[in-house]
């Protein structure tokens, strides 16, 4: 009931870490966001090798560079709704729920999600994928929060010669995009959502620029190959939007949406990264990249804050300048002094300044040691996360948002 929005609310204003605009507050004022959710894409890929070559030299390279701000302590935090799960906590900071996809069962709730925000503050939205309209019901999620454009696979061309597996691949994907953004109306908020890394991770032998991984399992061997594909593609899209005129007044946003290799692959990414994989390792392989590309800007670098999903919808709209003291939001602004402190996935575990948690075990963060479990160190913030999913999965299931004034 109605009531229930109170407690939620004053939680969400007072307790989710500062709303004050950051310094970094509308350092993108007025620019184009060029979103792209790279699927499936882990940090274990980022400046990895195999037998000597790089696996993602663009990426590499962009985020050494003083144009794009790095977070090397970037959570996914999906379930079960995998890529749909990624878009619903970015758009809404919320929480997906614990079984199924929030895209299915709540497509018609009241949100207050970012594509709705932008088109207030001017900007045409759209999102670009090539596949099914009605895959993870995205048709209707998008209408009902607001999106302007979807494009989808009718609105690509796909060739024997362009597609496998999945359908359209990557570099065919971004180059058929451009003329639909050159009719977007600045400033655009434009998210392109890749499909090539995806399981099982095949690429025809002739498109792959890297060998295999050497391993028991089949599945890291050959996601390489199509990480190395996505990059490339990633790369060839910077060079169209630069001759497509689009780069200088636009952000771009690169970000995986979730993990690609499944603990069911522990042993072999355990002999990747040269260490077992125990419950702390788990959680640190759910980092995924997240790095801001700002054409012009010349104080990029590696950040090390620990953040995640939940904070990309503040923190884009702190970079665009568009304040908005009644949003309610479980993530803070990335560029905040003063942070909520841990970032919670969808099973209880966290990550907090100080520690890991999982499985029922408190590790240091900083050295991954188990926590003697006398001292409960964990305890407080365990408490804080069950609050956090609590409150959200209440917000979802009884569609609390419709009795809340946002205006
Ligand atoms: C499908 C694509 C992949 O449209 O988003 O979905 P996933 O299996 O990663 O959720
Ligand atoms: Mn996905």
């Amino acid at each position: 009931d109605d009531s229930q929005i109170g407690d939620i609310e004053s939680y969400m204003k007072n307790e989710t870490g500062s709303k004050e605009p950051s310094e970094m507050f509308g350092a993108a004022e007025g620019k184009n966001v060029i979103f792209v959710s790279i699927e499936s894409f882990q940090n274990y890929l980022i400046d990895s090798e195999i037998n000597g070559t790089e696996t993602t030299p663009f990426l590499n390279d962009l985020k050494e560079g003083q144009e794009t701000i790095w977070f090397e302590n970037f959570y996914h935090q999906t379930a079960q709704g995998k890529t749909s799960d990624s878009e619903f906590i970015v758009e809404n900071s919320l929480y997906p729920l614990d079984r199924g996809s929030v895209y299915f069962t709540h497509a018609q709730n009241d949100y207050h999600a970012l594509p709705e925000m932008l088109n207030k503050s001017d900007y045409e939205t759209s999102v670009f994928h090539a596949n099914n309209k009605s895959f993870w019901n995205r048709d209707v999620m998008y209408d009902n929060i607001a999106y302007d454009e979807f494009y989808g696979d009718e609105s690509y061309e796909e060739t024997p010669e362009n597609s496998f597996g999945w359908g359209l691949e990557d570099k065919a994907f971004f180059e058929q995009s451009i003329p639909y953004l050159k009719e977007q109306d600045q400033p655009f908020y434009s998210k392109f959502i890749t499909l090539t890394h995806h399981f099982p991770f095949e690429l025809p032998e002739d498109k792959a620029n890297i060998d295999k991984y050497d391993s028991g399992s089949t599945t890291l061997n050959d996601s390489f190959q199509t990480a190395r594909y996505t990059d490339e593609a990633v790369a060839e899209f910077f060079e169209e939007l630069k001759e497509a005129g689009l780069y200088e007044d636009s952000i771009i946003v690169l970000m995986g949406d979730h993990y690609g290799i499944s603990e069911f692959h522990n042993k072999a990414m355990g002999e990747f990264i040269g260490k077992e994989i125990d419950g702390y390792e788990h959680i640190q392989q759910q980092r995924v990249p997240f790095m801001i590309h700002i054409p012009g800007y010349e104080d990029g670098g590696v950040r090390d804050e620990v953040v995640g999903q939940i904070d990309v919808k503040p923190t884009l709209l702190n970079l665009l300048g568009i304040e908005d003291k009644n949003d309610l939001t479980f993530g803070t602004d990335m560029f905040a002094d003063e942070r909520k402190g841990f970032i919670a996935m969808r099973d209880g575990s966290f990550v907090s300044d100080d520690h890991i948690f999982t499985d029922g075990i408190c590790y240091d963060r900083e050295s991954g040691e188990e926590v003697d479990p006398e001292e409960e160190a964990c305890a407080p913030v365990r408490e804080k996360v069950d609050k956090e999913l609590q409150y959200s999965d209440d917000i979802i299931y009884g569609d609390l948002f419709r009795f809340y004034d946002f205006d």
